[in-house]
């Protein structure tokens, strides 16, 4: 049955890791996976998750199955943070949310929805994305090509030929956004160029799927919400995948959502009835844990206000590292400017190095990114800055 089977390639990140831990190097430094260490180098477990986890076990609650969908309160909690409190279309019944394993999960339920609705389409990822993004959409049986994002020379976003991507693709397409902090170069669209996006994709009746796995790194939750308010405000309908591996430091929980926007609240029945099939045939009803602390915590207003508090000041953090790294490379003589590290977003930096200077950072020194000069900022920290910075400074001089 096997014989033919063939060595499938590794997850270039999360092979990445592996390759870190067997390293003996006692200075290594790993700046490969997303994952949001603090200043002691600890994948941090938050304050509130630590006393929503308290509350829950002092309920000593039974293990039922869940809905398929998930804990409604979660999924109502999920409603507020990612369309905000107030929101119209939430209060209209327009929202189908369900809780997902993650964001993949999420991205996953409405690849395998969308590919039952439209199985000729398109899907139309970023150049460079999340390199699941592509095997996602690809194994629920859509063809996945990209857009034009990076542009390497001008150290942003080729916004323009971005634009007439989105302007000669064909009706239907599904167009996956980073909603913010863009992974992997760190470069998000400015709200002027989010209007730009939001009416290509209304005028040539594409289909938006915003992944917005870090929502609260870029400049708060509210302010994250950006492209959600500005799609909301088109008319159209779409799809947000959400997360709260990276902002409740739950990685290994796999707590996310899928919401989808849709006109009227018949319709976000019957496609929430479409949803739940989705799941029901993958993987029946989603975990009871991770859900149940989120839900915690959002639904707690204590528990609430001290996550946005420990959600800012990772937040913090990470900028600090950003205008921190700047300031050393320079301290350490590297001539080049590498002063867009402090204006990226999010947890990354397309740090501009080549690969063969990755692999020597790697090699030589310990010092772990991805090939495509990927650093994760938010896994510096006072202790090893100043050797990753001395280490950049040897492989660019
Ligand atoms: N989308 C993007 C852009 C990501 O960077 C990640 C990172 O892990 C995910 C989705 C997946 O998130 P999760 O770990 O919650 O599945
Ligand atoms: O891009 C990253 O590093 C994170 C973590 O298959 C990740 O998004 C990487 C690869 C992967 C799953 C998660």
């Amino acid at each position: 049955l096997f014989t033919a089977v063939e060595m499938a390639p590794r997850d270039p990140i999360l092979g990445l890791t592996e390759q870190f831990v067997a390293d003996t190097n006692p200075k290594k430094v790993n700046l490969g996976v997303g994952v949001y260490y603090d200043d002691n180098g600890k994948l941090p477990l938050l304050q509130c998750v630590q006393k929503a986890e308290e509350k829950m076990m002092a309920a000593h609650a039974a293990r039922g199955y869940l809905p398929i969908d998930g804990i409604a309160a979660y999924d109502a909690a999920i409603k507020s943070l990612v369309f905000g409190a107030d929101s119209e279309v939430v209060k209209a019944g327009r929202v189908a949310t369900v809780q997902a394993l993650g964001g993949t999960g999420g991205l996953k339920i409405g690849a395998d929805f969308l590919h039952k609705l439209n199985p000729q389409a398109k899907v139309l990822i970023s150049d460079p994305s999340w390199e699941n993004h592509r095997g996602i959409f690809r194994d629920a049986g859509f063809t996945v090509e990209t857009y034009p994002y990076y542009d390497a020379d001008k150290r942003g976003i080729n916004f323009d030929a971005m634009l007439t991507a989105l302007g000669t693709a064909e009706a239907g397409t599904v167009i996956v956004l980073h909603a913010c902090c863009h992974n992997p170069t760190g470069y998000d669209l400015t709200p002027a160029q989010w209007d730009q996006v939001v009416a290509a994709v209304k005028a040539r009746k594409l289909v938006a799927f915003l992944d917005m796995a870090y929502q609260g790194f870029a400049q708060g939750i509210a302010e994250d919400r950006v492209a959600v308010e500005k799609f909301i405000a088109s008319g159209e309908d779409f799809f947000v995948s959400t997360s709260f591996s990276k902002s409740l430091s739950l990685y290994g929980e796999r707590v996310g959502a899928l919401s989808v926007l849709c006109q009227d609240k018949d319709e976000t029945a019957r496609v929430l009835s479409q949803l739940k099939i989705v799941i029901r045939t993958n993987y029946s009803n989603p975990p009871t844990h991770g859900g149940q602390v989120a839900a915690t915590i959002l639904n707690t207003p204590e528990l609430r206000t001290l996550w946005e508090q420990e959600l800012a000041a990772m937040r913090v953090r990470i900028k600090q590292m950003r205008t921190a790294i700047v300031e050393k490379l320079k301290a350490a003589g590297v001539q080049r400017d590498f002063s867009f590290i402090a204006h990226q977003v999010g947890m990354f930096s397309y740090s501009g190095l080549t690969k063969e200077q990755m692999l020597r950072l790697r090699n030589e020194f310990g010092v772990y990114g991805i090939d495509s000069g990927r650093i994760c900022v938010a896994a510096l920290n006072s202790r090893n800055i100043d050797y990753v910075a001395e280490c950049i400074a040897k492989v660019v001089q």
